[in-house]
């Protein structure tokens, strides 16, 4: 049997009469859970809202232009029974859990993300304008100069034909770009580059994979990619052609901070946490953010300038089931390492259980990405831009170390890797600030010079 559900507008973060810029359903309409409904836009950001259900539309109660806040309804919808019980049964993808209708979001029950809310799975921030696309583009020329105002429907829509949206001209209200505006951008580009020259440009253009039927060669099985992988793995993408990458790799020696860390154990069961190294590291690195200040920084979205940032909240990569994903510790200058180690642990769980909202991936300033506790002797982590660096950390291991007096000492080494955005930080100043970590995670005393 059927009901009928109201969907309503779920936390979104710091956003109140947040304008609505697209409806996507009318009445009548058939809508799947997480298929978007609405698109909304702030003066920082756009985002489109899932439904949280499946079903037949039934009526919708907002309109291109309204203003709309949390609580407020979207639309009425007429649920399927089976694709209900189905949805309660499995959760879609473990991200963002979906909120039944008309409850309130609550710890426990978090609101769904917004589609196109950045996962920080290494995601751009969405206070942050929204996405810049990579520099693929059939006409250079025609670029407007001003950063393209299109909904997040339409920017994926360009981007899966490898448009430049910030090069195609709007024809909607207050030239907006829409759908219809990217297609003739493309007809215009087919038809006036000559065939083969996509460079015709004076950009460049990413060459098509070609498509391989797998199954000529064996029995295949295809599978779909989560929401988050696919997210994440647009933005990884994004920065890897986007930013200029140079890593930087040294080492700590930990020996000592180690021995401090085991010295504290009982005091971290007493407060019923486990203290790991990535705090004591996330508290050196915000001391050399300190230090230098233009890797606590962003690039303005015009290349122009550099943006400093006075806050320290650092992105931690997370390993999760469904993915990627790097919430954001903030303020963790003004942390000590039992309160950091019981928030990184929360943290982590929530990303895990697909429960992180949009407000946990944003305002990151730097990130870390540890794979310490798994393994490995190096990495080359990918920059999460709109940040201009990024720490690798692998795992510590004991090793023979030459000593002045000719001696070799057992000492714990800790395989550091610094990625870095070469637009904004020179090789020197790179090698200067892995060093300068280095010598910090050595003798954290050094952290309060
Ligand atoms: N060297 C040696 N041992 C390490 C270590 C290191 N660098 N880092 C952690 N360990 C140890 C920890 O001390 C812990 O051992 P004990 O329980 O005996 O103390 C064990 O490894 C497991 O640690 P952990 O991984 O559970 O905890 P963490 O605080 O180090 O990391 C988190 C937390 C959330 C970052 C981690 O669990 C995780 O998800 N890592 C994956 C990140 C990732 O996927 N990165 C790739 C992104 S692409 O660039």
């Amino acid at each position: 049997m059927s009901e009928t559900q109201t969907i309503r507008l779920p936390d979104i973060g710091d956003f109140q009469g947040i304008e609505v810029i697209e409806v996507l359903i009318s009445p009548g309409d058939r809508v799947e859970k997480d298929e978007s409904i609405i698109t909304l836009e702030s003066d920082k950001a756009t985002m489109e809202i899932p439904s949280p259900l499946t079903g037949r539309v039934v009526s919708v109660a907002v309109s291109v232009g309204d203003r709309i806040s949390e609580g407020d309804p979207i639309a009425e919808i007429e649920v399927d029974a089976d694709a209900e019980a189905a949805s309660t049964d499995q959760p879609s993808d473990g991200e963002a859990e979906t909120l039944a209708p008309n409850e309130q979001p609550t710890e426990d029950t978090p609101p769904p993300a917004p589609a196109e809310a950045p996962p920080r799975t290494l995601a751009p921030d969405a206070a942050a304008p929204v996405h810049r696309e990579p520099p693929v583009t059939p006409d250079p020329s025609a670029s407007s100069g001003t950063p393209a105002h299109a909904s997040p429907a339409v920017r994926r829509f360009a981007r899966e034909l490898g448009v430049d949206i910030d090069r195609v001209n709007g024809s909607g209200p207050k030239g907006r770009i829409l759908k219809e505006d990217v297609q003739n951008f493309v007809k215009t580009a087919l038809a006036s580059a000559a065939p083969g020259t996509a460079a015709a440009s004076g950009g460049f253009a990413v060459p098509q994979m070609p498509a391989v039927d797998f199954s000529q060669f064996g029995e295949i099985e295809t599978t779909p990619l989560g929401r988050i992988k696919k997210l994440s793995g647009a933005h990884l993408h994004r920065s890897w052609i986007s930013v200029p990458h140079v890593t930087q790799f040294d080492e700590a020696d930990i020996t000592d901070l180690e021995a401090f860390r085991k010295s504290l154990s009982r005091e971290a069961e007493r407060r019923g946490v486990r203290l790991t190294p990535l705090v004591f590291i996330m508290k050196a690195v915000v001391s050399a953010l300190q230090t230098f200040p233009e890797f606590n920084a962003s690039l303005s979205p015009d290349g122009e300038s550099l943006i400093l940032k006075k806050y320290y909240h650092l992105g931690i990569a997370v390993d999760t089931p469904n993915g990627l994903m790097v919430p954001v510790i903030r303020d963790v200058d003004q942390k000590g390492i039992y309160d950091l180690s019981q928030e990184l642990a929360d943290t982590a769980q929530r990303a895990r259980d697909g429960k992180l909202t949009p407000k946990d991936l944003q305002g990151g300033c730097f990130s870390i990405s540890s794979l310490g506790g798994i393994g490995g002797t190096q990495f080359t982590p990918i920059v999460n831009a709109p940040e201009v660096a990024i720490l690798g950390v692998a795992r510590a291991k004991m090793q023979p170390v030459y000593q002045e007096d000719g001696s070799f000492q057992p000492r714990l080494m800790l395989p550091l890797a610094l990625s870095y955005d070469h637009r904004v930080i020179d090789g020197a100043q790179g090698a200067r600030f892995t060093h300068h970590l280095g010598a910090l995670i050595a003798d954290l005393r050094r952290v309060l010079l």
